[in-house]
């Protein structure tokens, strides 16, 4: 169970909410899925008849109002509690023609007690009825919007449970060692009181805290691999930043002149390197002006590549510019561009391109591509994929930390133990589960 009993109810249970869970647009089959006590019952109005739960069933779908066939396809039925919600649900593949859909929901939605659902309703459910966990939940979510395929793997790994796996391992060993402290607190009266009471459960909890430390350690690398990293393109006025944005996105993304100065607006374009999402940003030359304009753009640009994964400092060559000495924190790569220009110059840089005649994108590339594959590796298989994963586990992980350290008394012990244990129920939701739940949901699509 996910410990949800007796909080608030999560959206309208009793009714029975339907959505079309493919995508929307004309498409060859087009699936709608319904879930909720009148599933049974629609199908059977709709189909003919209820097929037997888990047989994909070919029926003639017709308007139960008229008796109009609106549609031939597959209709399949899952009597709860073995559906992805739980509950009985069903599904209708159809052609994927817009009137077709629009006469299907028609049909359903003149059912007393159907609607449509919400934004990850159906998933809200599965949660409600113990059939996911919030990890999983959450996995769900990222599988729908992965885009490269380390986002997919990752996504993958969680909906298979392991977020509340882990987290059920560390809450299992905490518990036992509240349950020792609880007894030494109880001894105490007869003045036998442990005189360090953090030694007795040492051996319970150095373990899980050497767990958390090593998830901590590994999140950086799963959140690169959800969020993708942020590559910043910086460097003097001209130096041809927006040209090799550009060339890497293929597309004219960013406008390219030969007046100094032209970006002053910091412009993101998202890349796959080599399965591994990427965020490229070019920016606004570096440079001292007076124009207010320009100015604003100079200090987004500062602001952008100090908070980078990688910054690539791009220099003309045979005009060679060093890093501006305000970047000193990020990893940065210097790259001399224009090289088709000054085919015989010495290069100041480590890599020569030239946006122009295409000269090392290809290397370029390759190298991001091995960046990004060792930015994300370290996360293969870490649990933590968002910030609220990191929080709630640095709160576990200081908490456990504190009882290591201090030879405290045995309530103050007590008492980071239950801080401890609250960051992992936390983790899992099984407190705060609705404010969790409506960030999730808000970015979840209709039908899932
Ligand atoms: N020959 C040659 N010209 C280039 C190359 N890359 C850029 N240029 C030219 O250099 C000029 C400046 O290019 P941009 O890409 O606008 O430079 P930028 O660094 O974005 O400049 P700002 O936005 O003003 O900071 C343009 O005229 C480009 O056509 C290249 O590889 N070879
Ligand atoms: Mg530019």
């Amino acid at each position: 169970m996910n410990g949800l009993e007796g909080s608030a109810p999560i959206g309208r249970s009793g009714d029975t909410i339907f959505a079309v869970a493919s995508g929307a647009g004309r498409a060859a089959v087009a699936i709608l899925r319904l879930t909720g006590p009148a599933s049974g019952a629609i199908v059977k109005a709709v189909a003919g008849r209820l097929p037997p739960p888990r047989v994909a069933t070919l029926a003639t779908f017709r308007d139960p109002a008229t008796g109009e066939a609106i549609d031939q396809g597959l209709v399949i039925f899952f009597q709860g509690p073995r559906s992805y919600t739980g509950e009985d649900s069903a599904e209708f593949h159809i052609h994927g023609g817009r009137a077709v859909v629009a006469g299907l929901i028609a049909a359903i939605g003149s059912f007393e007690g159907a609607r449509a659902a919400e934004a990850g309703e159906f998933s809200r459910r599965a949660l409600m009825n113990g059939k996911l966990d919030l990890g999983q939940i959450e996995g769900i979510g990222d599988l729908v919007a992965a885009e490269t395929a380390s986002q997919r793997r990752q996504a993958l790994r969680q909906t298979a449970g392991m977020l509340g796996r882990r987290a059920g391992g560390w809450r299992a060993a905490l518990i036992e060692a509240s349950a020792r402290i609880a007894a030494d607190i109880d001894f105490s009266d007869e003045g036998d009181v442990a005189a360090a009471p953090a030694l007795d459960i040492a051996p319970i909890i150095a373990p899980v805290l050497a767990e958390l430390r090593g998830e901590l350690h590994a999140a950086r690398a799963g959140e690169r691999i959800r969020e993708g990293l942020t590559i910043v393109i910086a460097g003097p006025p001209n130096a041809g930043k927006s040209t090799l944005l550009n060339a890497l996105a293929r597309r004219d993304v960013a406008i390219v002149s030969k007046h100094a100065g032209t970006t002053r607006d910091v412009l993101e374009v998202e890349l796959d390197l080599g399965g591994y999402a990427a965020v490229l940003i070019d920016t606004a030359g570096l440079r001292e002006t007076t124009d207010p304009v320009e100015q604003i753009g100079v200090s987004r640009a500062l602001e952008r590549a100090q908070n980078a994964d990688l910054v690539l400092w791009l220099s003309e060559l045979g005009d060679f510019q060093a890093p501006d000495a305000r970047l000193t924190d990020a990893e940065l790569w210097q790259v001399a561009t224009k090289a088709d220009l000054a085919p015989s110059a010495q290069a100041e840089a480590a890599l020569c391109i030239s946006a122009a005649s295409g000269l090392n994108l290809d290397v370029l590339l390759d190298r991001l591509a091995q960046f990004a594959a060792e930015a994300g590796g370290a996360g293969h298989d870490g649990v933590i994929t968002r910030e609220r994963h990191r929080k709630s586990i640095a709160e576990a992980e200081s908490a456990l930390a504190r009882i290591l350290s201090d030879s405290a008394p045995v309530e103050i012990v007590a008492e980071d133990l239950r801080a401890a244990l609250f960051a992992l129920e936390r983790l899992v939701g099984r407190v705060d589960v609705e404010d969790i739940l409506g960030d999730i949901f808000s970015r979840f699509c209709i039908g899932k």
